[in-house]
């Protein structure tokens, strides 16, 4: 079985700040990568920024930059909410490198020498917002169907041959059910080929920020053939050219928002298939994030911005919120009240206060030793049964992108444990019967300890957190099935969330 695996975000254009959902996408790609190494994968996990193109070009004007300094400049602030997000990237490529020049022009010469590159002449409604052509007939109240302004344009162009490939795709959908993720979006797909593709244009000459075309430098490289190609050059591509031979192309997953699997599913495996080297395993899309219920505009004041949620509340509080909130696929609303609502009951009342009540009463009363219990109730046991349900229901949750109903097993988890606390009562058994006190607080402790292990992923500054101050060494691997030592004897106890409080809502009012 093929242990390597090749996880994608899209490569944000650097025509603006990162907000949300820019934010979502990378951390459901890192919790993904987090939750493929705990199952024993090589995991190789890229993201990067977007950098040619007439709206970059145009953006760098207004701000009196070159476009090379523009491009630095937001790009930087793309690569430096990485660690700010604790993300676990293996690379971060940006398409005004060499090596990912090296790889467009050597894939557009593999196209051209395939055959399925011609030149012609391009005349239809140009969206610069979006970088696209639409006929006529696709536009929308005078806007593209992306929602962008349009100019009628005409220019010479080079075509890619996409006319070429509708039933080669279509078969390759039969192929592969999986391909297209959810199944709703591939419906779309499936209903645009079926209205018959044409060719698409794949070089501009009205600007020149981008790669140039091979031998044909008036030309430069449409900027959607530019980045998807990012996914070979961070591969290794054009070096490692048998690209259908490398275990981690074998298993390529690009995670897009819902506006550009067009783009992905279809545009992607068609040059792809034209060069010979096999689509990706599959492209997987989530819905959009609005804000305070309307999409996120600079004009409406509403972007969401993900450095002050990390820098007030942490990363850990931010990702649990992304992922649980949404249902991954659908739409879903941002709200400050909401993520202080969720943050408050889950994070700091359920999760966090569980593990204070625990590790505080074992410092108090036990002078921070446990040890494993010899005997267990049946209590005990049906305890132990429950919390390891939920836990081995989470692989197949997380595989199949159901990360709210993951996470909706874990609170059960919480719950379950708070509950066992609550019946057990340690606190009435510390003057009668120290030692089922001591045993109580072993088994909730290591429910808890298997709980924060399956919730790394999402939380991996708390889960750290948390297993430092029982003073183990763990690698975080997935074992329904592993023990804490039979000793236990804490370290510093630390709060892992403070509950945000009346008083820090100023604070939060900053937000
Ligand atoms: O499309 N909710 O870049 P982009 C959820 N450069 N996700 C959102 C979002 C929102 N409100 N807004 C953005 C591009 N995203 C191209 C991609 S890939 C070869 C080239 C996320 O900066 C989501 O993943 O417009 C979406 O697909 C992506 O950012 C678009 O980023």
């Amino acid at each position: 079985m093929n242990k390597n695996i090749f996880i994608t975000t899209p490569i944000y254009y650097v025509n603006a700040k990162p907000h949300i959902g820019h934010a979502y996408t990378t951390v459901v790609c890192d919790v993904y990568a987090r939750f493929c190494r705990i199952m024993g994968y090589n995991v190789k996990f890229s993201t990067g920024t977007d950098e040619h193109g007439k709206k970059v070009e145009q953006s760098a004007i207004n701000n009196k930059q070159t476009p090379q300094q523009f491009a630095d400049e937001i790009s930087g602030l793309f690569r430096n909410l990485l660690p700010i997000l604790n993300i676990s990237n293996d690379d971060f490529i940006r398409t005004t490198e060499l090596r990912h020049k090296k790889t467009v022009e050597h894939f557009w010469e593999k196209l051209s020498d395939a055959g399925y590159i011609y030149l012609g002449k391009y005349e239809g409604w140009y969206d610069i917002r979006n970088e696209a052509y639409f006929a006529e007939s696709e536009l929308i109240d005078g806007k593209s169907p992306l929602g962008g302004d349009v100019t009628y344009m005409t220019e010479p162009c080079y075509f890619f041959k996409l006319s070429a490939f509708g039933d080669k795709l279509l078969k390759y959908y039969d192929e592969h059910p999986d391909f297209i993720f959810p199944i709703s979006r591939k419906n779309e797909i499936v209903s645009f080929i079926e209205q018959g593709l044409t060719d698409l244009a794949i070089s501009r000459t009205t600007f020149s920020w981008g790669v140039p075309v091979p031998n044909d430098p008036k030309h430069v490289v449409y900027v959607w053939l530019d980045a998807l190609t990012n996914y070979l050059t961070v591969n290794g591509y054009p070096e490692n050219e048998n690209q259908n031979n490398d275990p981690y192309w074998q298993n390529v997953i690009h995670f897009v928002g819902k506006e550009i699997v067009r783009f992905h599913a279809l545009y992607w495996p068609a040059f792809l298939m034209a060069v010979g080297i096999n689509p990706p395993k599959q492209i997987v899309s989530h819905g959009w994030w609005l804000s305070e219920g309307q999409k996120m505009s600079k004009s409406l004041g509403n972007v969401q911005d993900p450095y002050k949620y990390c820098n007030i509340f942490g990363s850990d509080a931010l990702r649990y919120y992304l992922l649980r909130e949404l249902t991954f696929g659908a739409d879903g609303n941002f709200s400050k009240e909401g993520f202080i609502k969720r943050y408050n009951s889950v994070l700091a009342d359920s999760y966090g206060n569980l593990c204070n009540r625990v590790l505080s009463f074992i410092q108090k009363y036990c002078n921070g030793n446990i040890n494993r219990p010899e005997k267990l109730t049946d209590d005990d046991k049906n305890f132990y049964r429950s919390v390891s349900d939920c836990i081995q229901s989470c692989p197949q949750l997380i595989q199949e992108y159901s990360f709210n109903r993951y996470l909706e097993k874990l609170e059960h988890a919480i719950t379950l444990s708070n509950q066992y606390l609550d019946n057990q009562k340690p606190w009435t058994l510390k003057t009668s019967d120290k030692n089922r006190m001591s045993a109580t607080l072993y088994v909730c402790l290591e429910n808890i300890y298997k709980i924060t292990k399956m919730l790394y992923p999402v939380i991996p500054v708390a889960s750290e957190k948390f297993t430092k101050i029982l003073n183990i060494e763990t690698s975080f691997t997935y074992n329904p099935d592993e023990k804490l030592p039979d000793n236990i004897e804490l370290g510093e106890i630390k709060i892992l969330f403070p509950k945000i409080s009346d008083c820090d809502v100023d604070v939060y009012a900053n937000v």
